[in-house]
């Protein structure tokens, strides 16, 4: 994926624009001057990159440009890119996969997508080359399984499953066999997040993380939280709700494109 193409999708609302604004921009190229330098500042202002840090990209082109003596397009809008890339970060961001298997515990409450993240996730780590299993641990729902599935279906990664009201920890721990049998890169676990029952979600949690780490001790775990951008002051509710059983490493913003209601099939395909 080219840059302007990661940063577009790490950009959400913004994503169909920045890309076209900035070569805009320099459609008009003359010469490197404030002129320019400003019209990139304003491109990325209203970009929602952020005030602050616009001024400051555009600070560190000023004098990356006058430094190294660069004054033709393609150099600006390479220099442009680097330091962007650096500022904003917007590499990949990366998930500690470093064992094999490596897993992935998804948790967060109902809605919030964690399902569709999931599917996410699979879809770019079997594009990598690896090997996936997904968990279905949310046995509260028929349902949840079916989404699930075609999830795994179109992102070719297998899943495990057991009939609706089953022991999600069981789940878990067939899972795992499955991984040791196929010799699995990543396992990732989708879990329930009804919240009108903390207690009994929670307890099953911590049991899913007993049997993870009694079965998979050396493995590389991350716990991801999914987040729904919408919610507000109740997210801060819900980390806290999480975090009483289960060490989180990463949070999972969804919705970010401000379209939530949408059916998946909508806003992704
Ligand atoms: N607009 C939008 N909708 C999303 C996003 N992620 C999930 N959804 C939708 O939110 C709803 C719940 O998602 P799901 O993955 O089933 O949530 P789960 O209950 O946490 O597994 C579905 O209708 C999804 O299509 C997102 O990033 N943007
Ligand atoms: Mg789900």
């Amino acid at each position: 994926m080219g840059f302007f193409e990661k940063l577009k999708n790490s950009l959400g609302k913004t994503k169909n624009s920045i890309n076209e604004k900035i070569n805009n921009v320099f459609s008009v190229f003359r010469k490197v001057d404030e002129e320019l330098l400003e019209e990139l500042e304003e491109v990325l202002i209203m970009s929602d990159i952020g005030m602050e840090t616009s001024v400051k990209i555009i600070d560190s082109l000023r004098t990356k440009l006058k430094k190294e003596k660069i004054e033709d397009e393609e150099n600006v809008k390479k220099a442009l890119k680097e330091i962007m890339q650096e500022i904003l970060d917007v590499a990949e961001p990366t998930l500690n996969l470093e064992t094999k298997p490596a897993v992935i515990l998804v948790v967060g409450v109902n809605g919030v997508g964690k399902t569709t993240s999931i599917g996410k996730i699979a879809n770019n780590l079997v594009k990598q080359g690896k090997k996936v299993i997904v968990a279905s641990a949310d046995t509260f729902r028929a349902a949840a399984t079916e989404q699930l599935e075609i999830w795994c279906e179109r992102s070719k990664s297998e899943i495990v499953k057991k009939p609706e009201g089953a022991d999600p920890a069981s789940v878990v721990f067939d899972a795992i066999t499955r991984t040791r049998e196929e010799n699995a890169d990543v396992l990732i676990i989708d879990t329930a997040g009804r919240l009108h029952n903390k207690k009994n979600l929670m307890d099953e949690l911590a049991k899913i993380n007993k049997v993870i780490d009694r079965e998979l001790p050396e493995s590389s775990k991350e716990v991801l939280l999914v987040l729904d951008a919408e919610t507000g002051q109740n997210a801060i509710m819900q980390v806290k709700a999480f975090k009483e059983t289960t060490d989180i490493t990463g949070i999972i913003l969804t919705k970010l494109d401000g379209t939530a209601k949408r059916r998946s099939c909508d806003w992704n395909c």
